[in-house]
């Protein structure tokens, strides 16, 4: 085979970086291999593979897709206990993939990456234990539950009993004979609820707005039928594609008031709240936004826990954090050993807080100074030869994230495979990435997450969602089709000496 375009220019064979070694970066990292282009590095700031799900380990914690759909689908997984499983075994296959893939191998743990400077030719990469590497192609696979919303929140440094985020859940404290206190009711919080009211000395969820809750039963997989996965893989391809179709009608239904697949969706969000026994508690606990407007949550029986004994709402709204717990607008303390903020993450943040610098050293704040944008989610002007997995406008939401990155990394694999056949530097053109982000919000404004009258995190310092604001099988198609490369600014590389 004669020499590629890349090796013609420099010597050698590209090299990638990747950023974080979730379920994303893994999956990269296996493409590359794959395609045998196997001189890269993924930089992962903890210690195990896994991303968000080594660091959430809280009780109850479990995916609300479904697990033959929340994995690869070229490494389904027969042993899944669960329609949805809890954090444990998810956690586990995706290290367990990163080893029978080879990609374990490539990975630098506890080493995080502070900054990335094109330097015209090449990213050159500073990592904060001091030390630096370089790569032809930058890949961030940094995922969105990774930088921490800590409340602001008068008084929540003088508690004085054990308080910690849910992503930082500290299992030395026992709960049994504790009161607990937990802030938030997103799908964390719900899922805390489940699995801790009733259960422990007393249990507080402190709620500011109300939630939409789907019942969604989770059905445990027998031996039988896991053994019958075994034999017959075809079985769980059949139930990757029905919960692929499902998820494409679910988003619909959420998205767009006049879906025909919304009546049925609210029916259910209904008939549950309807389990609610107390008329005042269900009123309290009822949206005065539309369906679907948060990101929805999906629970076997969050409202039955709610009720059980010694378990309380709170939506008085919170005054203070006090030393003995939390006082409340009307005066009153609600004293607590245990305080758990259940309060999010900055989803939107991205590859932060990594510090990127692009052609002629324009930084990644100055693209994104009015928003972060991507052109497909995926490239940013003026950043050659740099790629994200779940970039800004990434189908977000209720649907499965490992899907969503399949499909972006095949398509960064098509611009790679470009730049090692051709020896060029790649990135989306500034005209046609504000042709495709004033498409996407101008789509966006269409939805129920812009008009259904909610605050959420799928907004930006508008108001108008960051996130795919059409149907998910749009994404699939457009994806698969490839990248347009008109729409791109293409260089050749400067020829370097050999490394
Ligand atoms: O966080 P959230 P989450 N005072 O941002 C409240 C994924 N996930 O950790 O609604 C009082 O949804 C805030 O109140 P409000 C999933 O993508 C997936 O639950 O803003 N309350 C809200 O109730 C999800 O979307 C799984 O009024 C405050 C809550 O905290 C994402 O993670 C499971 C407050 C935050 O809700 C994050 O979910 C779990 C304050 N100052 C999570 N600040 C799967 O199963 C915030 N809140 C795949």
């Amino acid at each position: 085979m004669g020499m590629s375009g890349f090796e013609q220019a420099t010597g050698r064979k590209p090299r990638t970086v990747i950023i974080g070694a979730g379920m994303s970066g893994i999956l990269m990292g296996y493409r590359l291999l794959k395609a045998g282009l196997d001189h890269f590095t993924i930089y992962e700031k903890g210690e195990s593979c896994g991303g968000t799900w080594r660091e959430s380990t809280y009780p109850g914690l479990h995916c609300d897709v479904k697990s033959h759909h929340y994995c690869y689908s070229f490494a389904l997984n027969p042993t899944w206990s669960k329609e949805f499983p809890a954090q444990p075994e998810i956690y586990a296959y995706f290290n367990r993939q990163a080893e029978e893939f080879g990609v374990l191998d490539k990975i630098r743990f506890r080493t995080e990456v502070g900054e990335a400077r094109w330097d015209g030719a090449k990213w050159q990469i500073a990592l904060k234990d001091g030390s630096s590497d370089w790569a032809d192609i930058l890949v961030s696979a940094t995922g969105f539950l990774h930088m921490i919303n800590y409340p602001e929140m008068p008084g929540l440094e003088t508690f004085k009993g054990a308080k910690f985020h849910t992503a930082r859940w500290d299992h030395s404290v026992s709960l049994e004979d504790k009161r607990i206190g937990v802030i938030g009711t997103g799908s964390t919080a719900v899922q805390i609820t489940s699995a801790l009211a009733g259960k422990v000395k007393h249990f507080s969820l402190f709620q500011r707005t109300p939630q939409w809750v789907l019942h969604v039963p989770n059905e445990p997989y027998s031996e039988d039928q896991r053994q019958e996965f075994a034999k017959n893989p075809g079985l769980m391809m059949d139930i990757y594609r029905e919960t692929e179709d499902a998820a494409h009608y679910l988003t619909m239904g959420i998205m767009f008031e006049d879906s025909p697949y919304r009546a049925d969706l609210v029916q259910n969000a209904l008939d549950n709240l309807a389990k609610i026994k107390d008329p005042d508690l269900r009123a309290r606990m009822t949206p005065d936004y539309a369906f679907g407007c948060k990101r929805l949550i999906m629970s076997p029986d969050f409202y039955e826990a709610i009720q059980r004994p010694n378990t309380e709402l709170v939506d008085d709204p919170i005054e203070r954090v006090v030393p003995e717990g939390i006082l409340t607008k009307s005066g009153r303390t609600i004293e607590l050993d245990v305080l758990v903020l259940a309060t999010g993450f900055n989803a939107l943040a991205y590859i932060r807080p990594v510090e990127v610098f692009g052609e002629d050293g324009i930084s990644l704040e100055e693209v994104w100074a009015k928003r972060p944008i991507a052109y497909e989610t995926m490239t940013v002007p003026h950043m050659p030869n740099f790629f994200m997995i779940g970039g800004p406008y990434s189908p977000v939401g209720n649907i499965s994230l490992v899907r969503v990155s399949e499909l972006q990394s095949g398509w960064i694999m098509q611009c790679i495979e470009k730049i090692a056949a051709e020896g060029v530097a790649i990135a989306p053109r500034q005209d046609a990435t504000d042709v495709m982000i004033e498409g996407f919000r101008e789509q966006a404004r269409k939805t129920i997450w812009y008009k259904g009258g909610c605050s959420s995190w799928y907004l930006d310092s508008e108001g108008v969602p960051g996130i795919y604001p059409y149907p998910s099988d749009k994404f699939k198609q457009d994806v698969s089709a490839g990248p347009r490369f008109g729409d791109f600014a293409i260089r050749p590389l400067p020829e370097t000496e050999p490394a």
